[in-house]
């Protein structure tokens, strides 16, 4: 391990220690605020340290849970190993560990998926309560004491702000060519002393590059060079491929009615295999000199840089799969002054992504046929993820799209159903819907024109007659005619799939 250059200040070298020695600093019911975002920028040694003291504890007898607020998700070695330790009593705001979804969805770990964007004014309002550590991975630490971020910012700058105690874990695996790449943003307030955000345009800095920290609350110092342990993207598929197409269309018929501009507007777009595939159809489009205000850097996105097709990206925290994660690490210097890492407030700020006017692109669970979308719960009660930054950017969108396969699980399941069994974003949040089988331009309309419109363009074939009948009957029986629907049959396909396993009549369970 070779961090100990990365340690420039003299003072702090003394509080160097070891993952253990800096886990036995953790109390049993304590809050720890982690650095993590999708999979980047996690603390990896002490949590394993912790969940092998927790194991140690449990196997005594004696209980030992903590309560962990992250960024976003993070890695194996943090949510993983403390679910698996059965060491975590509650968490937020979003989680895509399968281990820890498993102990949610059995109801053994409370989980609040919050808005990302609400996570750090939420802490300082005081409405989460206290937060006792901070537990903060950085690539570097400057001579006079600043924390140089590594591949994420999150919610790094409030954990090290609110926490009474700090641990850092130098990680040297990080490129040290981060330096100079973040914008920590100082700026924000409480009511009633709240002042507009200096950010016009992704491209603007508006704070400085390095994270303060009080040192005479730093407790401890470990090392690591424990890579980011992201999973490979799905490569893009048939479907993908033709949700990117549809998309793309969209996108230049926008610019040919003088809606957008020919570079189109900010970027964003969400976690998951779907939005990548969509980047990478970007890479393959005539758009140009185009920018991305987003929270997340994709590989998709790497290489529209690479490919000089984006100009720049603004995000809180990387997503890249191991061979993009290497490559990136390669030749970060290259993408100075093209990428910018911001805390998730300030990347996910409401008022900044309307005044910029972003394209928000995000995946989706299910959606009904009047436009409300389900991104987080499976079958209304089980969690994927959880809604993360979609909501952020939805609302605020200039124009918000959602894109999703038209089934799922082998064609048991229809994403487009008569009614969401869980909502994220209702129906005024929701501009576009995109399949495979087409595209919904929803915008402006009324809902029972968005059912139409829903189910002509974007249901697969196997379920458009039957929402066809659902909808008709429904324009016959419902109780009023705005929205129509039939109550007692609205979640009865939800019902079918957990009974008989598919969503369609007839099918064996
Ligand atoms: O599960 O792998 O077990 O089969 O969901 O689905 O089709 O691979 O799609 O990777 O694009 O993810 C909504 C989950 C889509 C994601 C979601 C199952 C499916 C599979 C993944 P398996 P796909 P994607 C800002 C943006 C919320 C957060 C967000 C997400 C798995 O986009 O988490 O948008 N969004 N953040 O089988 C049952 C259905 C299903 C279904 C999909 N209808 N029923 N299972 N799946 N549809 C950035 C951040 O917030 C950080």
């Amino acid at each position: 391990m070779n961090s100990e250059g990365r340690i420039k200040c003299q003072k702090l070298l003394s509080k160097v220690t070891s993952a253990e020695q800096a886990a036995s600093l953790i109390t049993s019911g304590s809050t720890i605020g982690m650095s993590g975002f999708t999979g980047s920028g996690y603390p990896k040694t002490v949590p394993q340290a912790l969940a092998a003291r927790i194991e140690q504890r449990h196997a005594a007898g004696e209980p030992f849970r903590v309560r962990i607020w992250s960024g976003a998700s993070t890695g194996p070695e943090l949510d993983g190993a403390l679910a698996k330790a059965d060491g975590i009593e509650f968490r937020l705001p979003y989680n895509s560990d399968p281990i820890a979804r498993e102990k949610i969805n059995r109801g053994e770990m409370e989980y609040f998926d919050m808005h990302l964007s609400q996570v750090a004014p939420m802490a300082w309002q005081g409405f989460l309560g206290p937060l006792d550590t901070a537990l903060i991975e950085v690539s570097g630490i400057t001579a006079d004491g600043a924390l140089i971020p590594s591949s994420s910012v999150g919610n790094n700058k409030t954990w090290l702000d609110r926490a009474k105690q700090v641990i850092l874990e130098v990680n040297a695996w990080q490129s040290a060519d981060f330096d100079g790449m973040h914008d920590i943003y100082y700026g924000t307030a409480l009511p009633p002393h709240r002042i507009p955000i200096p950010l016009v345009r992704p491209d603007d800095r508006i704070g400085e590059p390095y994270l303060r920290c009080d040192p005479d609350k730093i407790v401890a110092i470990v090392q690591t060079d424990t890579p980011d342990r992201n999973l490979p993207f799905a490569a893009p598929d048939a479907v993908s491929r033709t949700i990117a197409g549809h998309l793309l269309q969209f996108l230049r018929h926008e610019v040919s009615k003088g809606r957008l501009p020919p570079n189109l507007l900010p970027l964003q777009s969400g976690v998951g295999n779907i939005t990548n595939a969509v980047l990478s159809g970007l890479l393959d489009s005539h758009f140009e000199d185009m920018t991305a205000y987003t929270a997340v850097i994709q590989d998709g996105m790497i290489d529209l840089l690479a490919a000089g097709k984006l100009r720049m990206a603004s995000a809180t925290g990387f997503s890249l799969s191991p061979e993009a994660a290497l490559a990136f690490n390669a030749n970060a210097a290259r993408y100075h002054g093209k990428l910018i890492l911001r805390p998730q407030e300030i990347s996910n700020h409401p008022e900044l992504i309307r005044r910029l006017g972003c394209i928000a692109m995000n995946g989706l669970i299910e959606a009904d046929i009047y436009g409300n979308v389900n991104s987080t719960h499976v079958m209304g009660s089980r969690i994927q993820n959880g809604i993360g930054g979609s909501g952020d950017f939805a609302r605020n969108a200039y124009v918000s799209i959602f894109l999703t396969p038209s089934t799922a699980k082998g064609g048991a399941i229809s994403s487009i159903v008569p009614q969401a069994s869980h909502v994220d974003h209702i129906t005024q949040d929701v501009q576009v819907i995109v399949t495979e089988q087409g595209l919904a331009d929803l915008r402006g309309l009324s809902p029972k024109q968005r059912a139409t419109v829903i189910i002509d363009n974007c249901a697969h074939p196997d379920y458009r007659p039957m929402l066809k009948d659902y909808y008709e009957r429904a324009r016959k029986h419902s109780y009023g005619q705005q929205s129509p629907s039939l109550l007692n049959e609205a979640l009865s396909w939800h019902q079918r799939y957990i009974d008989t396993g598919s969503m369609k009549p007839g099918a064996q369970g």
